[in-house]
Order: C-alpha cells, then structure tokens, then sequence
C-alpha cells in the first residue's frame, strides 16, 4: 500500500465540490486515512510550497492557498501517488482529460481544485507537515 497527500484548494472548497470530490476519492479505492479542514496561514503556505519559491507565480500560488479554508488528507491505495495525479488531471483544467479532478471542478491554472504530490519524497515531506502518525487512522 502506498500513501499520498492530497488537498481540496480554498476555490473547491468555498464552491462547495469537497463533497463531490471525496465520493470520487472513495469510488476509486482510495482508503482516506487522514483528514481535515484547516486554513492556512501564508507562513505555512509559503512553508509548503518551499519548493516552489524560485518560481513566478509563488506569491499568487501562496496568497490563494491562504484565501479561504481547505481540506488536507492523508490517501492509501496501492499506487496511490500515480492514481491521485491520474484523477486529478492535469495542472492547467483546460487541459486535463474528461472525468477528471481539475477538469470538472478546476477553474483556472491557479484555482485548480485539487493537490497531489507528485513523487514518493515530496509526499513524506507533505505528509508530515500536516499529520502526525497519530491521527492517521
Ligand atoms: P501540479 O500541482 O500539477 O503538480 P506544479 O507542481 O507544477 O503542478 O505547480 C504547483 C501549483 O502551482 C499548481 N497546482 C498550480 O496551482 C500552481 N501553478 C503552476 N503553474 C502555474 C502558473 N503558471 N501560474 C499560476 N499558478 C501555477
């Protein structure tokens, strides 16, 4: 079994599609092993996306991550990193395939529904700097 970390953006969030989006989570297989609705604070945006700090459009990323509430989780299929991304589509909605995450709930590049780690060191990372094994269940 592989773990993922997954997040339903402020914009999903605030149009009311968390609900539609986890009865997809579960219709796929996807055990949701950790799960909660925080909002973050642009410290722990920025925090987060660390990775990202060099790019253009780090301080647009982080502003919108901090916009509004939003739901973190903890996801456990085999594959699970590969299955997550596969649903969610791709980063741009206008690009991503029928059916998928972003496609049916994305809105734009940046207010795109859904987060996904995209390999096995960046979901630890992410993991834990959300949950603490004690609350994954
Ligand atoms: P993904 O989330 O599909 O792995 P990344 O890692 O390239 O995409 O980008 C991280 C996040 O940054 C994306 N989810 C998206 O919200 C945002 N982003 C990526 N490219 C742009 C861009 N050109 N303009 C604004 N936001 C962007």
């Amino acid at each position: 079994m592989e773990r993922t970390f997954a997040i339903i953006k402020p914009d999903a969030t605030a149009a009311g599609n968390a609900g539609a989006i986890l009865t997809r989570i579960e219709k796929e297989g996807f055990n949701v092993i950790g799960l909660k609705k925080i909002h973050l604070s642009k410290k722990e945006a920025e925090g987060f996306y660390a990775v990202h700090a060099e790019r253009p459009f780090y301080g647009e990323l982080t502003d919108f991550m901090c916009s509004g509430p939003c739901i973190v989780m903890i996801l456990e299929k085999e594959g699970a990193i590969k299955a997550w991304r596969d649903l969610m589509g791709a980063t741009n909605p206008k690009d991503a395939a029928e059916g998928t995450m972003r496609k049916e709930f994305g809105v734009s590049i940046d207010n795109n529904a859904t987060h996904g780690s995209d390999a096995t060191d960046t979901a630890a990372y992410e993991m834990a700097f959300f949950f603490s094994e004690l609350e994954l269940v």
